[in-house]
């Protein structure tokens, strides 16, 4: 429940942002979209499932109380050794994202604002490529919030698996300048297939980073992306940088945001990631850009990934905490 000075701080949020189109309204769907393809450690496919187990110990209705739609999944093709080594499951993923552009879509058009519960964070490249075809006159906003990058294309991947590559995915960049690995036909054109030019550059802000490679970071210079770390969060203090986030973004007529739990902290969570990262945000930290970005008008979709309950260390910790944010960011959605 809100206190009446929530209720009012939100009010007079909204206002402040002066919305450019209200796609937020309780009226939610929740998509899962349980491929794990583009993972290195197998398990994240339950994520979406380990945090409804959550929910019916908790004794939460949240999953009753919203249309669920599921994105058609292609896990089985991790019973084969992938032919495409710098760019794992590529095939597979092309129909994951057909499958998730049909549930973006329709979930859209009945009005409703997605809420995204993915298996991997290669998903995103989907996401916001579904996003740019159902908003091809918008500019996109994308706030990801995260323990990595995941810039990384084909031509430089050092593990070849696609949850490090979303972003390059989606800005439709291949690095060539900074290329360690040489594609086949094959792989090159699932790759070109898969890329989108959803959004620009200049309109990505990394929460969280921590956890990079040198062709990474020589990217992310190039573009000039900023990058809010922890140290800056604190320094600054978590609502400055939100404000400044904000305007940053103020040319945006549409904001995604993309929550890797590897963002927060495993002592606050758990190791129930795929690729844990110490010294992350803090739950609450977590909580509050979440929360923030719910109420912003301009949010036309969230999505959280990269839970594991296979690594979790503490039985379903993480899928527990998972559950928290999101119910923290459906009471704050306008
Ligand atoms: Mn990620």
């Amino acid at each position: 429940m809100q206190t009446e000075d929530e209720k009012l701080n939100q009010n007079s949020f909204i206002f402040v942002l002066a919305p450019k189109g209200s796609f937020m309204s309780k009226n939610l769907h929740f998509i899962f979209n349980p491929s794990e393809l583009g993972a290195g450690t197998r398990g994240a496919s339950l994520g979406p499932e380990a945090i409804r187990a959550a929910a019916r110990t908790k004794g939460s209705t949240i999953f009753a109380q919203y249309p669920i739609q599921v994105v058609d999944q292609h896990n089985d093709l991790l019973d084969h050794k992938s032919p495409y080594t710098f760019a794992k499951n590529i095939d597979g993923l092309g129909k994951v994202f057909a499958s998730l552009e049909q549930n973006i879509t329709s979930c859209l058009q009945a009005g409703a604002f997605p809420l995204l519960i993915s298996g991997d964070h290669s998903a995103a490249a989907g996401t916001l490529s579904a996003l740019k075809n159902n908003f091809p006159n918008k500019r996109i906003g994308v706030v990801w919030i995260d323990a990595h990058a995941d810039i990384h294309s084909p031509y430089t991947t050092p593990s070849g698996n696609l949850h490090g590559m979303p972003i390059a995915a989606a800005l439709g960049l291949d690095h060539h300048h900074l290329a360690k690995n040489q594609l086949d036909d094959a792989t090159r054109a699932h790759w070109d297939q898969l890329k989108s030019t959803a959004f620009l550059p200049q309109d990505l802000v990394y929460i969280g980073v921590r956890d990079t490679e040198a062709e990474e970071d020589a990217v992310m210079a190039e573009l000039g992306l900023k990058n809010y770390t922890v140290a800056e969060l604190r320094d600054r203090g978590l609502a400055a940088c939100l404000q400044a986030i904000s305007e940053q973004l103020q040319a945006c007529d549409v904001i995604y945001i993309s929550f890797d739990v590897d963002s927060i902290d495993p002592l606050e969570t758990s190791y129930g990631t795929g690729t844990p990262v110490p010294n992350g945000i803090t739950f609450a930290e977590a909580q509050e850009i979440l929360t923030y970005f719910a109420k912003a008008p301009q949010t036309c979709a969230i999505e959280m990934v990269e839970i594991n309950p296979c690594l979790d260390d503490e039985k379903n910790k993480m899928a527990e905490k998972a559950l928290d944010l999101i119910e923290h960011i459906i009471s704050h959605l306008s």
